[in-house]
């Protein structure tokens, strides 16, 4: 029995974390029979989400699950990439989940309006006395992360620039292609995909939407991997 921990649904996304669309990608790519549950990031290795629990297993991290289930399975995401491929692939992945994931952290976590209709949504749950300060203990790492990094301390414009040139190599690379190397999926397309969903998604009003509208292929390249995986209900109705 493996369950694969995350969220649902939500902001016109599979998830509204990535990497959980990333694993529940790559679990299908490797025709791994899996349901999902809500996580709890008390429980949760390193207080993030995704993560597994497989066989007595707990598993966490994207990356982690990839290879615990490569392993098991005996199948390779990228066979049939040379070793110039993977590296490309690895270097394209960290790019994504370094460098377009911080922008992503910025535009839902740090512009009020966003962040008001986006990620505030999860503390409403908690009382009213002592909620700002329950936002602002998740909120401020995250402005500190953003700001260390050096990306809020540019303006829009520099940002956008930055953002564009990193969606633009994805762009490059798939090309006129079905999937980033070629015809066949490889462990690169899912996260390309659920990045081009959380970026581009119209629940937000952020410039990301009109840099991933420069780049049609990558958001036919995210319908086409919806079309071939996502086919049955994952989650576990009680
Ligand atoms: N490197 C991790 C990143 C996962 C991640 O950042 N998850 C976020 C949601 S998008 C999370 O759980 N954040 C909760 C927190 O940091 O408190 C992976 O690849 O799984």
């Amino acid at each position: 029995m493996t369950v694969l921990f995350g969220w649902g649904p939500m902001w016109n996304c599979h998830s509204p974390s990535p990497y959980v669309v990333k694993s529940m990608i790559q679990l299908d790519m490797l025709e791994v029979d899996y349901s999902m549950q809500v996580a709890d990031l008390e429980e949760a290795p390193y207080r993030k989400a995704p993560y597994i629990k497989d066989d007595g297993n707990l598993v966490a991290d994207s990356a982690f699950i990839r290879k615990y289930f490569e392993e098991k399975t005996g199948k390779d995401l990228n066979a049939g990439l040379s070793s110039q491929q993977r590296a490309m692939a690895w270097a394209l992945e960290r790019m994504i989940e370094g460098e377009i994931s911080l922008m992503m952290l910025h535009e839902r976590w740090l512009k009020d309006e966003n962040f008001e209709k986006g990620p505030a949504q999860f503390f409403m749950g908690i009382p009213e006395e002592v909620r700002d300060e329950v936002i602002e203990s998740a909120r401020g790492p995250i402005r500190q992360r953003v700001d260390s990094q050096g990306l809020s301390r540019f303006d829009e414009g520099k940002r956008i620039v930055l953002f564009d040139d990193s969606v633009c190599a994805l762009s490059d690379q798939l090309s006129d292609s079905e999937f980033m190397f070629g015809t066949d999926p490889t462990a690169l397309d899912a996260v390309v995909a659920a990045f081009t969903q959380a970026c581009a998604t119209d629940y937000f009003d952020t410039p990301m939407r009109e840099v991933y509208a420069k780049y049609p292929n990558l958001k036919a390249h995210a319908d086409r991997i919806d079309e071939r995986f996502f086919k049955t209900e994952k989650w576990e109705t009680s």
